[in-house]
């Protein structure tokens, strides 16, 4: 990607996942060097810092019900909204690049993107389809329905942390790499125009050409183009460091090649990463392909 102005946003969500970790990735990433290596890559960078406000972020285990931390995640959800609006509205030319955190936080950011675009695009990168909604979903944890939400399928009070409901249309969303399902969520997502390429499908088609194609036609109908990447779309081979690991992951040779791909074609406005847990990492390793991920795309 040519030189840009670059705006950084951690959001520290952590409540979202079933396991402790994932909210300490954007301050575990910017100590190994996140900020200097976009600016080694000729990159200007304004690093907006974490989601402010009054809330706890630190993960802690719930009871089991349909949607697990409600208030938690709404709060950081509104917060993120509002600052990424924000950041569109005064930056529009800017590429806005999200680390989190547990893939909750996407209900936010897509809220935030979506109420300041005419019409949004989205590459959803997962070994999940983050599909589920309150009756389909087994374990109540919201980074498992935050797409279903986007797409207008949810809580109602998720549902409303955006002007615009669903966020963004279901045949403007290509899913690829989700490679397990819950039941319900299968149905519901058989039931809906998102575009699905499972891992199979999408490496039989060619992993970059698949994305590309996929880029290309979200481009010619949408004026904002954002790709959601969950590093869980890796095989836990390359990443030890995420909370729900599913074997039979592209490689990390592939997610770069991937990255890169979307990077030159340039048609990307803003991206997330997803899911890193550092108390999961083993030698710091899934931090240092996170760090590869986004010099791929960005570099
Ligand atoms: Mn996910």
């Amino acid at each position: 990607m040519s030189p840009r102005t670059i705006k950084l946003l951690g959001i520290q969500a952590g409540r979202g996942a079933a396991r402790p970790g994932a909210e300490d990735g954007p301050y575990v990433l910017r100590e190994r060097g996140l900020v200097q290596q976009l600016i080694r890559a000729g990159h200007s960078v304004e690093d907006l810092g974490d989601i402010p406000g009054e809330f706890e972020t630190r993960f802690a285990s719930a009871p089991p019900g349909p949607v697990n931390h409600l208030r938690n995640v709404l709060q950081v959800n509104r917060h993120t909204h509002a600052c990424v609006l924000g950041t569109r509205r005064k930056a529009p030319g800017a590429f806005l690049l999200v680390v989190g955190g547990d893939h909750s936080l996407a209900i936010g950011t897509l809220a935030g993107l979506s109420d300041a675009c005419r019409r949004l695009g989205l590459l959803w990168i997962d070994a999940h389809a983050d599909f589920n909604d309150p009756a389909t979903s087994p374990s109540g944890n919201i980074h498992g329905m935050s797409l279903a939400v986007a797409c207008g399928n949810g809580h109602r009070d998720l549902l409303l942390i955006s002007d615009y409901n669903p966020m963004v249309d279901e045949q403007d969303v290509y899913l690829l790499g989700p490679r397990i399902f819950d039941v319900g969520e299968r149905e519901n997502l058989a039931a809906s125009r998102v575009h699905l390429l499972g891992t199979d499908e999408w490496r039989a088609r060619g992993i970059v050409d698949a994305a590309l194609s996929a880029a290309r036609d979200l481009a010619a109908g949408c004026d904002h183009l954002h790709v959601s990447f969950d590093i869980d779309v890796l095989d836990p081979a390359f990443v030890p460091g995420t909370g729900t690991p599913v074997p039979g992951g592209i490689t990390a040779d592939e997610a770069r090649v991937l990255l890169a791909a979307l990077g030159r074609q340039g048609l990307v406005a803003s991206a997330e990463f997803v899911e890193y847990n550092p108390s999961l990492d083993q030698d710091g390793r899934t931090g240092g392909l996170v760090l590869e991920l986004i010099a791929a795309l960005l570099g």
